[in-house]
């Protein structure tokens, strides 16, 4: 199903003059009226005339999350505080956060988006949509709160915690979609078993997750765990919030990012050259319709390529594959690049361990160190005086570590239930090295 035929399907040669049409649009609006715009674009020489086809956008700066902080708290915006109807922030767990802010028509987009994800999964007013993205600061809840209205449905704002009361709703208001991110959708499948609540008996069907990076396995687990069809939707504060990239039901193989309002690019992160579609990079994103806070160039830090193969399902916008990780949060361990969402590949891979794990990484006299905690299902570890059982995991982690990602760790199983779960994004890499 699709929400918005005439958009979600224009023809490629249709969308890119439209593309380039908002393009003019928008560097015009934030050239006269954020400053830090027209100081940037004028040090790069360019100006919002030197724009001739889409791919002269490669001459103009990036916006970085830096140049955000700089301006914090409303210094990029490009509309009056008058106009602006809503402000949110992104959860920076460093210095200051990034604040963004919205006017009506922003909203107003913004929820036409969210209803196209919602769409794409085939859901429509008949569902009950169970909303556990935390309501606040973070975009997560209201951005998947006001698509849902849009579309008609029942929206249930749960927001995120109280994972005992979440379970009880689920079983009264007989949601039959739920939004929250993987790791927390992980946490509720365990609470509902401590609980002796089997999942697969409620009438939930779909699951819309994301906001943080997650694995094929992971949403096999989920799947199984829950009995429903998860899939992946992409966002980020910056830019809008949820809903920039959905996956579509009919092939769950990339997410359509809405290119009527955001342009994509991917770059080599070191060089900032722009990559041919298809290759891994780093995901900037130009927003072409918005009006408080338009970004030129965003550099997202997110790894992902883009998959320019048209779609079974009709709709002619690219998609991207998965995050892959984060250009700055890759660890480097002994000089090898890992991502943490290959070693939760691997680990996801491993019978009898739990998908909740930590990565400690420290270093011993000039030596980098990795341990990884991971916990034990409650099945082998009751079972748990064949130590030979455990050990024999233990070897075959390591192994796996080491041929997959060419990374020698310390493997540590935990008993069930000792790794803190998460109630938003989990956070799972403790980096203690003093560089
Ligand atoms: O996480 C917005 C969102 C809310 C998206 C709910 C989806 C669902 P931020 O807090 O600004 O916004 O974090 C954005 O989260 O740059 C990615 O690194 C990561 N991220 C978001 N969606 C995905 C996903 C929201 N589907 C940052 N897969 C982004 C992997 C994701 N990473």
């Amino acid at each position: 199903m699709i929400y918005n035929e005439e958009f979600e399907t224009l023809p490629r040669e249709a969308l890119e003059a439209l593309q380039l049409k908002r393009l003019k649009q928008v560097t015009e609006r934030l050239y006269h009226n954020v400053g830090f715009y027209k100081k940037s674009f004028d040090k790069a020489g360019v100006t919002p005339a030197s724009i001739k086809t889409l791919d002269d956008l490669k001459h103009f700066p990036f916006t970085t999350k830096q140049d955000l902080r700089d301006n914090y708290p409303f210094g990029l915006f490009a509309a009056p505080m008058s106009s602006v109807v809503r402000l949110h922030a992104s959860s920076g767990t460093t210095g200051a956060s990034t604040v963004v802010g919205y006017t009506q028509h922003d909203i107003a987009i913004w929820s036409e988006l969210m209803a196209r994800c919602y769409t794409a999964a085939g859901l429509t007013k008949n569902d009950v949509i169970h909303n556990a993205y935390g309501y606040g600061l973070f975009t997560g809840g209201l951005g998947a709160h006001y698509g849902a209205e849009k579309i008609g449905a029942s929206v249930i704002p749960m927001s995120g915690g109280n994972t005992r009361r979440q379970i009880t709703i689920l079983q009264d208001f007989r949601p039959t979609a739920i939004c929250c991110t993987p790791s927390y959708a992980l946490n509720l499948a365990e609470q509902a078993r401590a609980m002796d609540v089997d999942l697969h008996s409620l009438s939930v069907r779909a699951g819309i997750f994301g906001a943080e990076p997650w694995s094929e396995n992971m949403r096999a687990e989920i799947e199984k765990a829950m009995g429903l069809t998860a899939f992946n939707i992409y966002g980020l504060s910056e830019i809008m919030g949820p809903g920039v990239a959905m996956e579509c039901a009919e092939a769950r193989d990339g997410m359509h990012i809405f290119e009527d309002h955001f342009l994509a690019e991917t770059i080599d992160p070191e060089t900032g050259e722009v990559l041919p579609p298809g290759e891994e990079g780093e995901l900037v994103f130009t927003t072409l319709t918005k009006e408080a806070f338009p970004l030129v160039r965003f550099r997202t830090r997110d790894i992902t390529r883009l998959i320019p193969q048209p779609c079974r399902c009709g709709r002619t916008h690219i998609r991207m594959g998965r995050v892959m990780g984060r250009s700055d949060d890759m660890l480097i361990i002994r000089g090898v690049n890992v991502f943490p969402s290959q070693i939760e590949a691997v680990l996801v891979g491993v019978e009898g361990l739990e998908p909740h794990y930590r990565l400690i990484v420290d270093r011993e006299g000039t030596l980098d160190t990795l341990e990884i905690q991971v916990e034990l299902s409650e099945m082998l570890f009751s079972g748990a005086d064949e130590i030979k059982v455990l050990q024999n995991i233990e070897r075959q982690l390591k192994k796996d570590m080491k041929d997959y990602l060419g990374i020698t760790a310390v493997i540590k199983l935990v008993e069930p239930r000792t790794i803190e779960r998460s109630e938003g994004k989990a956070s799972r890499i403790i980096d203690r090295r003093v560089l």
